[in-house]
């Protein structure tokens, strides 16, 4: 018989948001009458918006016609999407032939372990995304090294304790917590990777949320960025693309291995060996992001979801909740002192019929905190409030 990949032993039986949807599931098959309303998965919710939509249509309708048809594509993306992403996201701080355009973030967190192999160290945020210590594990990784984040440290961690590794993921704003990195903070973090000749994945998934302009939305406003960092971007919370796909990394020409040999050139090798390109409708999408008109209703979409994130945040204050984050980032992190997360999951999908995320599927230091997302229709979030209004828990 073959073997199983042994590492895949060492995971958690169920990924953390399908172990939510079954629970989820699982509630309403006993009580088929109750409204739930989500706000658990970071998922959008809002229509794209119409010059998007248009872009999108179009793209489509061009691969039917003999004129527009085109098949594979240029293997690093479309030039002109890459260039648009180096002026509009980058102020062109980073040069178009350093973004590679992909198929989303996740999917480039699984690729880019390929570059280091299992026999690297991480140091991952903990709590954190779930992607960046699951993912190192189906791979083979054993030295993973948790940067506790927390609100004694304003949720930055403490880096003199902590011990060196080859990488360190970082993400900011922060997915769960929705805290995000002063410019101090990323230059520390900067100074520790180079003192340690490490490699900092940044994950810059929530950039666009960020609403202080003193906050760097990118790790490559940092001087010296360039030589320690990749970092990898998405359109998904941008433009509601969680469906359509469409993401990039930045991989600098500056970034060395220990050798001396170029992380871009191996990058590029991975890339073209497992990877087929981004759709060609999704970059056309990505195209129309980036201009003007589609900027501008971008911008709606976000100020939208802030809305969002300003009104749960403000309700639960007031209701007496141990409210963090949302400032800069469509998440709250509320806190329930000496409880489980799982029991204030099952508490507010109980009492309230919401769905939140529990703090623990994130890592130890999640331990007694819940996630609530911004991502909703305006009635729902409402309603969610009301809800906890009448019977705060
Ligand atoms: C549920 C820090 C959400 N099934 O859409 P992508 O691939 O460009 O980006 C995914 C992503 C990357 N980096 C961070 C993220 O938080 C996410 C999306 N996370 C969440 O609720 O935490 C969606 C989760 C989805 C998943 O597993 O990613």
């Amino acid at each position: 018989m073959t073997k199983r990949n042994p590492h895949m032993a060492r995971l958690s039986a169920n990924y953390l948001f399908p172990e939510i949807n079954l629970r989820k599931r699982q509630f309403l098959a006993q009580h088929p009458e109750v409204h739930l309303i989500s706000l658990g998965i970071g998922d959008t919710t809002e229509p794209i918006p119409p010059f998007i939509t248009r872009a999108l249509t179009e793209g489509a309708a061009k691969l039917g016609t003999r004129e527009g048809y085109t098949g594979y594509g240029p293997e690093q993306g479309e030039q002109s999407l890459r260039e648009q992403i180096a002026s509009k996201i980058y102020q062109n701080k980073v040069p178009a032939e350093d973004i590679f355009i992909s198929d989303g973030a996740k999917c480039d967190l699984g690729r880019v372990q390929m570059l280091f192999g299992n026999e690297a160290s991480i140091a991952v945020q903990d709590p954190a995304y779930p992607v960046y210590i699951d993912g190192s594990i189906i791979q083979g990784i054993k030295t993973i090294v948790p940067m506790p984040c927390n609100p004694e440290n304003n949720f930055f961690p403490c880096l003199e304790a902590l011990s060196r590794t080859d990488l360190i993921y970082f993400c900011s704003p922060n997915n769960p917590t929705g805290v995000a990195a002063t410019k101090t903070q990323l230059q520390q973090l900067i100074s520790f990777a180079k003192a340690n000749r490490s490699i900092i994945i940044f994950d810059s998934a929530y950039a666009h949320y960020i609403q202080d302009p003193s906050m760097p939305k990118s790790i490559f406003e940092i001087d010296g960025a360039q030589e320690v960092a990749i970092e990898l971007g998405s359109f998904s919370k941008i433009a509601g693309f969680t469906g359509v796909r469409l993401g990039w990394s930045v991989v600098p020409e500056a970034l060395k291995f220990d050798d001396g040999s170029s992380v871009k050139a191996d990058w590029k090798r991975v890339m073209s060996t497992i990877f087929n390109g981004a759709s060609n409708i999704s970059q056309c999408g990505g195209q129309a992001i980036l201009t003007e008109t589609g900027w501008k209703e971008v911008e709606a979409l976000t100020t939208f979801y802030m809305e969002n994130t300003r009104l749960i945040r403000d309700t639960m204050r007031r209701l007496g909740y141990e409210v963090f984050g949302g400032e800069n980032a469509p998440y709250l992190w509320v806190r329930f002192k000496g409880r489980h997360s799982w029991d204030v999951f099952q508490e507010f999908l109980e009492k309230f019929h919401v769905v939140t995320t529990p703090g623990i599927g994130f890592g130890p230091e999640g331990e007694s905190f819940i996630r609530l997302t911004a991502f909703g229709h305006r009635e729902n979030v409402l309603l969610a409030l009301d809800r906890m209004r009448d019977g705060k828990t």
